[in-house]
């Protein structure tokens, strides 16, 4: 019989009992939320038992009354209560979950280092581009045009032998030196120009201490009106200085199928004459194959090779080792 005071009575101290539990044994926000809805809610538990008071006589109305108040606060007591110890609980486990162990041992992650060819190419470059040169660059697939005949290379010469290149099935070839790359910008472009063109070339050698199938070489080019072979000479003088320090250079004559007048170039090195570039003026019928008029412009061009540098500045004896990817060889540059 629920309209009876006594049955009300205890039917509200059942509530606050059940209703504490319940409320202390939540583990979540939300479903603490839903045990205030359950309770004290408009629809809630303690609002439906309270529905039944009009029943109730005159002088037992106040006392359930006031006991319904003390369960309603008793209920929102215990649900303030655990909001609080939910909260704090949730903070205390994002700290945890977020705190940093000073003491746990770092990850380790090894240290990088610039290649010794990529540390030579680097240097040269600012070194050219200190001297007002622009880096060109190029494909390592050529044809037989850019790599050879626009390069005054004759067909009888050696370099086109199947020997000396390596030919693909198609016809084209590996590049045998990035002078294709300045044949290319030359005719895209007009003079005055000042390129230099480092990268990777292709020669069918025997691969020995000194000798590597693939190797790197850096190239440069000027081409303007009234260069002579002195602008040359200085320009190579003032790069052989800031490569390797003020040594002793000279130039011996030679010959280049795409430079006329063309020479080496030795330094001396530990008391020793070593050839370390080629070098020439332009040859006129390289101008002309790319458009130029060689009656107004003359150029300049030089060519050496990176890993030549490398051996010489890191007094090395055999080249192999440099790609044999050693890193306790590799780590002493
Ligand atoms: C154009 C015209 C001329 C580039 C040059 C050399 C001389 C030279 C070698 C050095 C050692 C290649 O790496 S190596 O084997 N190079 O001796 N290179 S003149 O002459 C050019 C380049 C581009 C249009």
């Amino acid at each position: 019989m629920t309209n009876q005071p006594h049955n009300l009575e205890a039917q509200l101290l059942e509530l606050q009992q059940t209703g504490e539990e319940a409320i202390a044994s939540t583990d979540s926000l939300e479903r603490l939320e839903e045990l205030r809805v359950k309770y004290l809610g408009k629809k809630g538990e303690l609002g439906a038992l309270l529905r039944n008071m009009g029943r109730l006589s005159a002088e037992e109305r106040p006392k359930i009354g006031a006991i319904a108040n003390t369960v309603k606060e008793a209920l929102q007591a215990s649900l303030d209560r655990q909001k609080v110890a939910l909260e704090s609980a949730k903070i205390q486990a994002q700290l945890e979950a977020e705190t940093l162990d000073v003491t746990m041992p770092g990850i380790f992650r090894p240290q990088g280092r610039i290649h010794p060819i990529n540390g030579i190419i680097d240097r040269a470059l600012d070194i050219f581009v200190g001297l007002g040169y622009t880096v060109a660059a190029g494909p390592e697939m050529e044809t037989d045009y850019y790599n050879f005949e626009a390069l005054n290379t004759p067909p009888d010469h050696p370099a086109r032998d199947m020997q000396d290149t390596f030919y693909l099935p198609d016809g084209n070839l590996l590049r045998t030196h990035t002078s294709s790359v300045q044949i290319r910008f030359m005719e895209t472009e007009e003079p005055p120009i000042r390129i230099v063109a480092p990268g990777r070339v292709y020669r069918r050698d025997t691969v020995d201490a000194t000798h590597a199938a693939v190797f790197h070489q850096i190239e440069l080019l000027a081409v303007d009106e009234g260069l002579t072979f002195t602008d040359l000479k200085g320009t190579i003088k003032e790069f052989l200085q800031q490569m390797f320090g003020d040594l002793p250079i000279r130039f011996r004559a030679s010959y280049f199928p795409f430079t006329e007048p063309s020479a080496e170039v030795d330094l001396q090195w530990n008391g020793r004459w070593l050839e370390v570039m080629g070098c020439g003026m332009v040859d006129p019928n390289v101008l002309k194959a790319v458009g130029y008029d060689p009656e107004i412009y003359t150029g300049f061009a030089a060519g050496f090779g990176v890993e030549r540098f490398a051996m010489v500045l890191h007094q090395l004896d055999d080249i192999r080792r440099v790609y044999a990817s050693d890193l306790r060889f590799l780590r002493q540059f």
